[in-house]
C-alpha cells in the first residue's frame, strides 16, 4: 500500500494525487494538519522537512517532482520516447522559479504586506508574471498543444495544470483570478486539459464551491 501524504489543499501533492489515482496502485490519499505535520518532522518522518511525501513499501520518498515522476510511470503519464521523457523533466524543473517566487509569501504573517508582495510578484516585472510569460510562451509554442510538446499528456501537464491553476482559486490572499485572463495561451491550455476525459473524470465529483473549482472545464471563461 502506498500512502501520500499532504496538506488539504491541492498545491505540490495534486498531480501525484492526480497521477495515483489514474494508475492501478493502491494508495491512500492522507491530508496532514499542521501538528501532524510538526510531529512527523520532529520524528525525522519527513525525508526534507516537507511534504508531500510518499510512503511506499520500500519506504518513504520525498519532493513532489520525484514522487510525481514515480508514480506518473505507473499512470502511462511518463513519454516511452527518452527524449520526450527527458523535455517533460526539463519542464517540470522549469517550474521551480514560479513556487519560489510564492513559498516566502506563506511566511508572511501581516495580511496587508503578503497581499501587497503577492500583487507585486504578478505585476508587469514582477518574478511570477516573468515566470508565466515563459509558461505562457512555452504553451503557445508547443505544437501538440501539451506543456512539453510530448506526443500525449505527461507529467508535466499535470504539475503545471494542478499548481498553476490552483493558484488563481481564491485561497490565496493577493493573487487574483483576474492575472490569468492576461494569458490567452495558458487559458486554451486549461481548456485541453480540463476537457482531457482522464481529467474531467477525476474531477467530476468536484463543485464549483469546492478548492478545487479551478480544475473544471470552463473554470475560467
Ligand atoms: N521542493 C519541495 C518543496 C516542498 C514544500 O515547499 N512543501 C511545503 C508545502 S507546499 C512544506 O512542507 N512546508 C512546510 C514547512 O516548510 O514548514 C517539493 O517540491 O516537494
Amino acid at each position: 500500500m502506498n500512502r501520500l501524504l499532504y496538506f488539504p489543499v491541492p498545491g505540490r501533492g495534486e498531480a501525484s494525487r492526480v497521477a495515483l489515482s489514474l494508475s492501478e496502485l493502491e494508495w491512500e490519499d492522507v491530508e496532514v494538519n499542521g501538528e501532524v505535520f510538526n510531529q512527523m518532522r520532529n520524528d525525522g518522518e519527513l525525508p526534507w522537512d516537507m511534504l508531500p511525501v510518499l510512503q511506499t513499501p520500500n519506504g518513504t520518498l520525498a519532493e513532489s517532482s520525484a514522487i510525481l515522476r514515480y508514480v506518473g510511470g505507473f499512470a502511462g503519464l511518463i513519454p516511452t520516447d527518452s527524449y520526450q521523457a527527458a523535455k517533460a523533466d526539463e519542464f517540470m524543473d522549469g517550474m521551480g522559479p514560479l513556487a519560489r517566487a510564492l513559498d516566502t509569501t506563506f511566511g508572511i504573517s501581516d495580511l496587508d504586506e503578503r497581499v501587497a508582495i503577492r500583487k507585486a510578484i504578478f505585476e508587469v516585472g514582477g518574478q511570477g508574471a516573468k515566470n508565466l510569460q515563459f509558461l505562457e510562451d512555452k504553451v503557445g509554442k508547443s505544437s501538440s498543444g501539451w506543456a512539453a510538446d510530448t506526443e500525449e499528456m505527461s507529467i508535466a501537464d499535470l504539475k503545471l495544470f494542478t499548481e498553476l491553476f490552483a493558484l488563481f482559486s481564491g485561497n490565496y490572499d493577493g493573487i487574483e483570478k483576474s492575472v490569468i485572463a492576461r494569458y490567452p495561451n495558458l487559458l486554451k491550455y486549461h481548456n485541453k486539459v480540463a476537457n482531457e476525459p482522464r481529467i474531467v473524470n477525476h474531477y467530476s465529483g468536484i463543485t464549483e464551491d469546492d478548492i478545487r473549482w479551478t480544475f473544471l472545464p470552463g473554470a475560467f471563461d
